[in-house]
């Protein structure tokens, strides 16, 4: 049985990653949606939301859960017998870093990532360029999954109040 990691912040998960998750959980037996924590970043949604959130877009994509981490990637794919990273790549902006982590994670972990380039379509989203849009009541209806729309809206309306 082969496992493969998808980290990230998700805050929120948007089209661009249900892409990314969903094409791996088509190459890979199991995928491990990883929700990383970062204690130095307050996000618009706790990770306990972004976790459920997680839950509810994958609930039909076979071989995908959801868990979160606080702590090196590389210990999470050690620990639950990982054998790589899985990444979306959306341009020339991500490649710099993303080559920096990819190498440091294989000197530290010997753990690979492998990256699949951004969907058709949705190389432009990120969460924060997301949210950032929706809080000036831009439409980003059908850049998101309904449910996490629906949230976000929530939180932006609980903001306001
Ligand atoms: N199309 C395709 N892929 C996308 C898109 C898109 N439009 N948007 C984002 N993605 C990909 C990203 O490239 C990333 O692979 C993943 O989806 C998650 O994206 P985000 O934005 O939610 O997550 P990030 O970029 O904030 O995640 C960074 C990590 C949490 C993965 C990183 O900081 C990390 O590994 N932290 C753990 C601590 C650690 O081990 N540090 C050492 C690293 S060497």
């Amino acid at each position: 049985m082969t496992g493969v990691l998808c980290p990230g912040s998700y805050d929120p998960v948007h089209n661009g990653h249900l892409d990314v998750i969903t094409r791996a959980a088509a190459m890979f037996d199991e995928v491990v949606v990883t929700v990383m924590v970062n204690p130095n970043k307050q996000g618009m949604f706790t990770v306990a939301e972004r976790m459920e959130l997680l839950r509810a877009v994958t609930a039909d994509l076979p071989g995908v859960r959801v868990d979160s981490w606080a702590g090196l990637l590389v210990d999470f794919a050690r620990t639950h017998g990982l054998v790589a990273i899985v990444k979306g790549l959306r341009g020339a902006a991500d490649f710099d870093y993303e080559l920096q982590m990819a190498q440091m994670n294989r000197k530290i972990g010997g753990v690979d990532t492998l990256y699949l380039a951004t969907g058709v379509g949705t190389g432009y989203l990120s969460s924060s360029l997301l949210k950032e849009v929706a809080a000036f009541g831009g439409d980003v209806a059908d850049l998101l999954p309904a449910v996490v729309h629906e949230r976000l809206q929530q939180r932006l309306a609980e903001r306001r109040a």
